[in-house]
């Protein structure tokens, strides 16, 4: 599920490389890596000001450099944006960062997770979006 707008940007998520679409199913205990895309999608560059987690409270997500998203800065727009939401096609305005966290150990358990990214321009203005994903221990 995808909630965006032009001034913000717009996530995904992914576990073992399959992008999140519906329930995944795994199993208990297991780590499950966790894949954010970040995409500005506004005319101008933005620095990512904020990442929460509604099930796992401090979450740190990190780029493949092993940095802390936190204070990443994403180019303006590159185009991809007309696209629609969904589409990403790399490039400096887009990063990416993951973290990983255990199933639940018992079976049958749904969680549903939801990240919440916060960005902020030059100007101070700041926009939030929020994408969720789904897994179900087997
Ligand atoms: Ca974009
Ligand atoms: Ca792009």
């Amino acid at each position: 599920m995808f909630l965006w707008s032009i001034e913000h940007p717009h996530y995904r998520f992914v576990s073992n490389n399959f992008t999140f679409t519906s329930d995944e199913i795994v199993s208990p205990g297991s780590d499950v890596t966790y894949l954010v895309t970040i995409d500005n999608d506004s005319n101008a560059p933005v620095t990512v000001s904020s990442l929460t987690d509604d099930v796992y409270s401090g979450v740190v997500c990190r780029t493949a450099a092993g940095a802390n998203v936190i204070g990443s800065v994403l180019a303006a727009d590159d185009g991809d944006a007309k696209l629609g939401p969904g589409h990403f096609n790399g490039g400096a305005d887009e990063i990416q960062c993951e973290f990983v966290e255990s199933a639940p150990a018992n079976h049958g358990v749904k969680v549903t997770d939801t990240v919440t990214v916060e960005v902020q321009d030059d100007s101070g203005q700041t926009g939030t979006n929020t994408a969720a994903s789904t897994i179900t221990t087997n």
